[in-house]
């Protein structure tokens, strides 16, 4: 017979492991590449015969002006940029800066799907978010699930930088003057995750994090260039902030083998009556679910 103490015991060793096998499977679906517990896809192999989608956004009608942003709250903002200016409509000549195009589901020509893949030859490995002037550089970053992304801090005052997503934790952390760069991962897929800083109410820049490499941010000339994506057929799609999750449009391509494919896309309200911008989606995606 065993001793009431050696039961406790037991209990307690027993409690532990199940503790633990339970937090393992949650790790598990953190690091599974963004796929929601999903058993993990194929790679893609190159073939040499990828092309390109690549086009031009606009803006149908007078794009609203920028607006000065008041700094007064400190004045380290101030003096490093005395005319800081919001960066919703960026971008030169009707032309729209800071828009990010990807490629939301598509298939390829032997019928594989885009989604069905977790490996993809280029995958970027890593990016940069920098906080200068009191604003965020770039403005609209995207990254591919679980790249390292450096986040400095090369302004003379504390910066509190928070990414604030739906499908990925919460992640706040403070970053004082000339402290070391800090580093943040996201490991599920998402479009796209606001950034704030609680310092200073007027910084925002946006994160998209996706599981391939076909995507891009607009230039200040509105242009932009997806690389290497395999001949077939894909859903194009151009995400720009404003509103609660921001406005998605939506176009279909056909990527020859070897060939280039153009989407242009037009925001504003004079582009509504155009027959490739009707399609008004919601940003964001459901989270998918966590099967274990
Ligand atoms: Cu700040």
């Amino acid at each position: 017979m065993l001793s009431k103490n050696a039961r406790l015991w037991l209990g307690l060793i027993a409690i532990v492991s199940l503790l633990s096998l339970a937090s393992s499977c949650g790790r598990k679906v953190d690091e599974d590449g963004g796929n929601g517990g999903e058993p993990a896809g194929k790679a893609y192999t190159a073939k040499g015969n990828e092309g390109t989608i690549s086009g031009v956004v606009s803006y149908m009608g007078t794009a609203p002006e920028n607006k000065k942003i008041d700094t007064a709250a400190d004045a380290a903002c101030t003096s490093k940029s005395p005319n800081l200016m919001t960066e919703e409509w960026a971008g030169k000549d009707g032309k729209v800066a800071n828009t990010y195009v990807y490629i939301k589901e598509g298939t390829l020509s032997d019928n594989s799907k885009v989604s069905g893949y977790s490996g993809w030859p280029n995958m970027p490995t890593s990016a940069t978010l920098d906080q200068n002037g009191c604003h965020y550089k770039p403005h609209v970053l995207g990254v591919v699930v679980n790249e390292p992304i450096s986040i400095t801090n090369s302004d003379p005052t504390t910066h509190n930088i928070h990414f604030t997503p739906k499908n990925n934790p919460d992640w706040n952390q403070s970053q004082p003057n000339g402290a070391a760069a800090l580093t943040h991962k996201l490991a599920r897929a998402e479009i796209l995750v606001p950034v704030k800083c609680n310092q200073h109410p007027w910084m925002k820049s946006y994160v998209a994090v996706s599981k391939h490499p076909f995507f891009a941010v607009t230039a200040e000339d509105g242009s932009y260039t997806i690389k290497g994506v395999p001949p077939g057929k894909y859903t194009v799609v151009a995400w720009h902030e404003g509103g609660a999750n921001g406005t998605e449009k939506t176009m279909e391509v056909t990527v020859p083998a070897s060939g280039a494919a153009k989407a242009d896309f037009s925001f504003g309200a004079a582009a509504l009556g155009q027959p490739s911008s009707l399609q008004m989606l919601p940003a964001i995606e459901f989270p998918m679910a966590i099967k274990h």
